[in-house]
């Protein structure tokens, strides 16, 4: 079933989201309704609480060369933990949250994330580049914090000055 996201201001995208405590069918219904929620909205990541549900679940689906993203290429991460990073990187993000708004964000280039899977299996994996940046976003989000406030002081009001402008467009006469 496809969901309703939040999108900024929504107040429950700053709550801290509480882990998942049972992996059981309900929570493998929510990861089926946040992946179909994801492709529908041609998202290549996505937090629970973004479809209003404060558990610390997450899906990645990175696209390969050609834009095209395929299941078996699916991490879902429950109760993730970034748990070494190192370097920095700057990368152009976007947000199903904060749709159609982009900027620069600096985050660690080289990050290794505990989690665990739908089944309850503890994994741990190494990520760079693009995999690097969705992670450290979507666990972000867990912590009730989205990318713009990682913006600097001017970015950030330009970016307030550009959502105001939106809203009252696309408000009714
Ligand atoms: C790198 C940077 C950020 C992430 C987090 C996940 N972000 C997304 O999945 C963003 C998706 C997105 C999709 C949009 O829709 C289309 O492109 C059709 C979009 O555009 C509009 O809202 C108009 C904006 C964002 C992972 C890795
Ligand atoms: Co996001």
């Amino acid at each position: 079933m496809k969901l309703p996201i939040l999108v900024y201001p929504d107040r429950r995208l700053k709550e801290q989201s509480h882990p998942v405590d049972n992996f059981d069918a309900s929570l493998h219904k929510l990861l089926d309704d946040m992946n179909e929620t994801m492709i529908a909205n041609n998202g290549i990541g996505l937090a629970a609480i973004q479809v209003g549900v404060p558990l610390r679940a997450l899906l990645i689906n990175l696209p390969d060369e050609e834009g095209n993203q395929y299941p078996e290429n699916l991490i879902e991460a429950i109760n993730p933990v970034i748990i070494e990073k190192r370097g920095c990187t700057t990368y152009t993000e976007g947000c199903l949250s904060v749709p159609e708004y982009y900027d620069d964000v600096e985050r660690a280039e080289w990050i290794r994330v505990e989690f665990f899977t739908r089944e309850g299996e503890r994994k741990e994996i190494e990520a760079d580049g693009l995999l690097a940046i969705a992670f450290q976003h979507e666990i972000d989000h867990l912590d009730g914090h989205l990318f713009i406030e990682k913006l600097s002081f001017l970015r950030r009001k330009k970016f307030e000055k550009e959502w105001k402008k939106k809203l009252k467009e696309s408000r009714q006469p």
